[in-house]
């Protein structure tokens, strides 16, 4: 069955990591009038503001996002507003509401208004330590140890119900951490990743909150933009699984990170200060296998540790010094 074109769509957390840059992307794609970027509390860059219509909307607000959907006639939603996991262990209850109770406003909106498609974003916080840690597959048991990763769990099985339940055509990838050049993360674990370029080029040190043999997966901002916007393309024929489907970029360990990157910035040292922070990595995946992705929807990274470092080294240059 060919793919339902989306014609107005909706980016929910449009000020956040993924949703600057996807929202933008988006705008290239399908015009920018045709996207709209709704945040709630960050500020927007000048760059979204200005490139297409910005609204300020609580996810967890129903009648507020209603009427977003109705003065736009909206039928596709990319929902990425989230509390991530380091952030959610400190505020577990807003961790909940803004996870999970948004995502309920949403996909009950979508079924209400027939909307054509939902993208929802999950994560490789689903996974806990029963999981094998190396090349995770798709597939396992998921007993997640901290609250967003219950959220996110608890997400897939919801979206899964409203798939089976009333037909709503909701797609979801589990993305690992992710590294980007433009908005930094906040308040996840993965997020000593990204600190570490912006430190070695500011300050030419930096202290990692997590061990340097730490391993975990991540994946260059690019690819996850591609994934999402493969996903939302793909045939639905081709689409069998709606759980979410596991996607790989590269995994690395800090140390091989800080290896990296001083072959840019020879002078960078790193320390490491592990803190609870360390504990939730160890419960991740260090790997993932993706290869159900590769075979139903054709998802293929684009971004080694070298690429990708070489590109945030080259960007962030420019822009930061
Ligand atoms: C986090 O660290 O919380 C996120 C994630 C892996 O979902 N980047």
């Amino acid at each position: 069955m060919p793919v339902e074109r989306m014609k107005r769509i909706l980016v929910t957390g449009a000020t956040g990591q993924i949703g600057s840059e996807l929202t933008i992307e988006l705008r290239n794609k399908y015009g920018n009038d045709d996207v709209i970027a709704a945040g709630h509390r960050r500020k927007p860059s000048e760059k979204l503001f200005n490139s297409g219509p910005f609204e300020y909307v609580d996810v967890t607000d129903r009648e507020g996002i209603t009427k977003v959907i109705k003065k736009y006639g909206i039928d596709t939603i990319y929902h990425l507003a989230a509390v991530l996991s380091a952030a959610g262990e400190e505020k577990p209850q807003l961790a909940w509401n803004v996870n999970i109770d948004s995502l309920y406003n949403i996909l009950e909106i979508a079924r209400k208004h027939e909307l054509v498609r939902v993208f929802w974003p999950s994560s490789i916080a689903v996974f806990g330590p029963e999981a094998p840690r190396v090349n995770t597959p798709q597939d396992t048991v998921l007993i997640p140890r901290t609250m967003y990763g219950v959220t996110k769990v608890a997400g897939e099985l919801l979206c899964n119900y409203y798939f089976i339940r009333f037909g709503l055509d909701v797609r979801s990838v589990r993305y690992p951490g992710i590294i980007s050049s433009e908005t930094p993360p906040g308040g996840g674990i993965t997020d000593y990743a990204v600190e570490m370029f912006y430190e070695a080029i500011k300050k030419k040190r930096y202290t990692c909150f997590v061990r340097e043999d730490t391993v975990l997966p991540m994946m260059y901002m690019p690819d996850c933009i591609k994934a999402a916007m493969d996903l939302m393309e793909a045939d639905l024929s081709k689409v069998k699984r709606y759980v979410s489907y596991n996607v790989a970029g590269m995994s690395f360990s800090a140390g091989e990170l800080v290896a990296e990157i001083k072959k840019y910035i020879p002078g960078f040292e790193c320390g490491y200060k592990p803190d609870f922070r360390q504990k939730i990595a160890d419960s991740w995946p260090m790997s993932i296998d993706d290869s159900v992705a590769s075979e139903e929807w054709g998802w293929r990274s684009t971004h080694d540790l070298a690429a990708m470092t070489k590109d945030m080294i080259e960007k962030n240059d420019k822009t930061i010094c």
